[in-house]
């Protein structure tokens, strides 16, 4: 379904990365185009020279709440909230408000296999995409995982199968999105300042599972109640997963009970049951994706990609060429026995623990950073009999020395580097050593790859250095 946008009267609120896509999208389609943020120009510079060959007129700097009634098409950036004054009363004019994504997914005729849930989604939707490429299946892979749909349109047409990794408030402006296979991940407490209730945010994530025919798939996580309650009226095809290997595939007089369209982890691989086929073993022996988490990343990816027609062996390879995601507790080096992980994207503590759960080694953790004012003390049972030294670095390093002196040894550590040596000199063969901050990284770092890449600058020069001595 093309649009026709031709002398439309189009608003774009948020000219961030969906923003520019729509306000490009729709100018070449002819339309009108008024694009605003509350950013100034100077700070949208290479938004602007992005948008330099069109003609949109700005409104910058600050927003005016009688634009959106001058408008036929308003497409709102999923950073914008949904009550913005002015929405309304375009709203009662007749006037249609979307995200970017409801624009794109009104050009595409491809299946999509949709990616949701509040952690993991952008592992999921990567290895989802490098699971089908490596067994032959073309896949674009888009969303928020960083690439506006919009903007790869002919590469969407071309491809067999659409990777969509979907936030709830793309969930919500885009209500043509009507997966083939929907996989919904888990759900904890996120997002609440705009969805105001945790209920209303497990609603929205069901939402895109209602959309799926009932020819469709929906593949989600039987061990996550809010999922299973949310799931289990669904009219597609429902096919649950479970990482915990509590819950399926249960072991009876020595076999695996195994039943079709159910994926699950047992004997240390991943089992894939897809419906109407017999169950696939999937080796974990030399998977660079370490921890529990990321073995619930693993099966939804693997059950989509079969169903998406994929060959087992081609998958069994893809599993195990795949890298991971940059800073993302990243496999760095292996030096004298000792593994270096960097983690640098950890940067709350939910994400240190996730990380910190994930390795059964000793730990040397280096953490610390800009702590956004929040409480440390979930972390100090995680850290108990499994850090052997916690060494602290940035603005929250007393802080967390605060509350980690009691479980661990702990020492403070002035920059990376320095943290890097200590670290270097505490492990031991067999240890792991993790970066994970649990912090936000500006107090001494551009952002989270900066930071990253200081750790493994440090670890590779120390590498060498030891290697030549
Ligand atoms: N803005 C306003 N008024 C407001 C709020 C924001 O003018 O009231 C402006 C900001 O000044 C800024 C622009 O809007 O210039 C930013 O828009 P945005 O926050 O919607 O971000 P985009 O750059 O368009 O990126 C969005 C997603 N961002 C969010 O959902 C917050 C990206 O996901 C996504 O990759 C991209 O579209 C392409 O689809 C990021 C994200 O953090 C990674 N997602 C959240 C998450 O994963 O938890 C949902």
């Amino acid at each position: 379904m093309m649009h026709d946008l031709k002398d439309k009267k189009v608003l774009v609120i948020g000219l961030g990365r969906s923003g520019v896509a729509a306000a490009r999208f729709c100018a070449s389609a002819g339309a009108r185009v008024t694009a605003t943020d509350k950013k100034s120009a100077e700070e949208l510079s290479d938004a602007l020279a992005s948008l330099s060959a069109h003609d949109i007129i700005f409104s910058l700097g600050s927003y005016d709440s009688e634009l959106p009634a001058a408008n036929d098409l308003i497409v709102i950036s999923p950073g914008v909230p949904l009550d913005l004054p002015g929405l309304d009363a375009a709203r009662s004019r007749g006037a249609e408000i979307v995200g970017e994504l409801e624009l794109a997914v009104r050009c595409i005729d491809t299946p999509v296999i949709a990616v949701t849930g509040t952690n993991g989604k952008t592992t999921t939707t990567a290895l989802t995409g490098h699971l089908l490429e490596t067994s032959g299946i073309k896949a674009c892979v888009a969303g928020n995982i960083g690439t506006p749909l919009l903007d790869v349109l002919d590469d969407a047409n071309g491809s067999d199968v659409v990777v969509l990794e979907v936030s709830s408030f793309q969930i919500d402006t885009a209500p043509s999105l009507v997966p083939h296979i929907a996989i919904w991940l888990n759900t904890t407490q996120d997002h609440l300042d705009r969805h105001g209730t945790f209920e209303n945010y497990v609603a929205s994530k069901a939402r895109l599972m209602e959309r799926v025919p009932s020819d469709g798939f929906g593949i989600y996580n039987a061990a996550d109640e809010a999922v299973v309650q949310a799931s289990i009226s669904q009219r597609c095809r429902l096919i649950p997963f479970d990482a915990t290997g509590r819950i399926l595939g249960l072991h009876r007089g020595g076999e695996t009970e195994s039943k079709p369209g159910r994926a699950w982890y047992g004997d240390g691989s991943l089992w894939i049951h897809a419906p109407g086929g017999s169950p696939n073993r999937y080796s974990l022996a030399d998977v660079k994706l370490e921890g529990p988490h990321n073995r619930e990343n693993m099966l939804a990816a693997l059950m989509a990609a079969e169903l998406a027609g994929a060959d087992p062996a081609d998958l069994a390879d893809g599993l195990s060429s795949f890298k991971g995601l940059p800073h993302r507790v990243e496999f760095v080096t292996e030096a004298r026995g000792v593994r270096y992980y960097d983690d640098s994207k950890g940067t709350n503590i939910g994400a240190t623990i996730r990380a910190l759960e994930g390795f059964a080694e000793p730990i040397v953790l280096i953490a610390g950073g800009l702590s956004k004012g929040v409480d440390f003390a979930p972390l100090a049972s995680h850290v108990k009999g499994k850090v052997k030294k916690a060494i602290l670095i940035g603005e929250s390093a007393l802080t967390l020395q605060a509350v980690l002196a009691p479980h661990t040894s702990t020492v403070l550590a002035k920059s990376m580097d320095e943290a890097v040596t200590i670290a270097f000199r505490t492990a031991e063969p067999g240890d792991v050593v993790l970066l994970s901050p649990a912090c936000a990284s500006f107090d001494m770092f551009k952002d989270y790859a900066d930071r990253g890449r200081a750790f493994v600058d440090a670890v590779r020069a120390l590498e060498i250095k030891a290697g030549k001595t």
